[in-house]
């Protein structure tokens, strides 16, 4: 089928123990996502960035943003969750930017409690976040501004990040369900599970808590659902994946001026057919 239908985010979540989710920044990447089983795919800032070969620091607007996420949701049969950053500045910007996402078909967004402009979580940067009202008065804002019932917002939290550890993150989440977000999101640095773990066993279990482990790749999905987790993004092995694949690939070609010793390893022109439905296409076009 080229039309694709979906459904939203929140019911997916609603379907699965445990819904796992992978970073895109292209319908392609989006699409090789869904056909490996995962339920939905996080549209990533730091992706969308780094497909421009820029910085996830605010830099690329609501509407670049919006364009990449809507691209990839239109080639999708699952829910795309658009990383919104900041929500692109205060209170109003976040109004329009659901306003924006929810009429272009997106089902779910997070937007985290950093000051715009925001840097990348991983970044040697300042990541002063927001007054907890002030962010709680965005997510009101969102939910506000939503048409749809389904409309799913995410509550993310950066207190973890930038240094205020748990119990900040643990307030910040408490007032952010009070303002009715939907789930929230707790990302972390730290080189193991532990601080996230530390967070699931304070946490009253009010919302479900979405992660995003990066820095501690060990920790089996299993035992995230184990401990309490509902929602797991792997936000950008995808992109770092494809820059060791094009990387080796292009030095390859480069250096031995064929390409024979690669045919076996690189996907045919048949598969790039698959992945654009030519055949669909071309009947639809007969
Ligand atoms: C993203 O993928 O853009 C994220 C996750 O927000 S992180 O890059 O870890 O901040
Ligand atoms: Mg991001």
């Amino acid at each position: 089928m080229i039309r694709n239908s979906y459904p939203s985010f929140r019911q997916v979540l609603a379907d699965n123990p445990l819904t796992k989710i992978a970073g895109a920044h292209s319908s392609l990447g989006g699409r090789i996502a869904e056909q490996s089983g995962f339920q939905a795919v996080w549209a990533s800032s730091f992706e969308i960035s780094a497909a421009r070969c820029l910085p996830d620091a605010s830099l690329l607007s609501m509407t670049d943003y919006l364009e990449a996420a809507a691209n990839i949701q239109k080639a999708l049969s699952v829910p795309v969750v658009a990383d919104c950053d900041t929500g692109f500045g205060n209170s109003m910007n976040v109004a329009y930017m659901v306003t924006e996402y929810e009429s272009a078909g997106i089902t779910a967004v997070s937007i985290e409690d950093k000051i715009f402009p925001k840097m990348n979580s991983f970044a040697t940067a300042d990541h002063t976040l927001l007054d907890v009202s002030a962010f709680a008065h965005k997510i009101e804002t969102a939910k506000k501004a939503q048409r749809t019932d389904d409309f799913f917002v995410i509550a993310r939290t950066e207190a973890m990040i930038s240094g205020l550890g748990v119990d900040e993150a643990i307030k910040r989440c408490t007032a952010y369900a009070d303002a009715g977000a939907d789930a929230v999101l707790v990302h972390s640095k730290q080189k193991t599970k532990d601080q996230v773990l530390e967070f699931l066993g304070l946490w009253d279990d009010r919302l479900p808590v979405v992660v995003v482990p990066t820095t501690y790749p060990d920790w089996h999905a299993d035992d995230a659902r184990a401990a309490g987790v509902s929602a797991v993004i792997y936000a950008n092995q995808g992109l770092r994946a494809t820059i060791t694949s094009l990387r080796s690939t292009f030095q390859s070609i480069y250096e031995t001026g064929h390409t024979a010793h690669l045919e076996d390893n690189i996907s045919g022109v048949k598969d790039v057919f698959d992945l654009q439905q030519l055949d669909e296409w071309q009947q639809l076009g007969a």
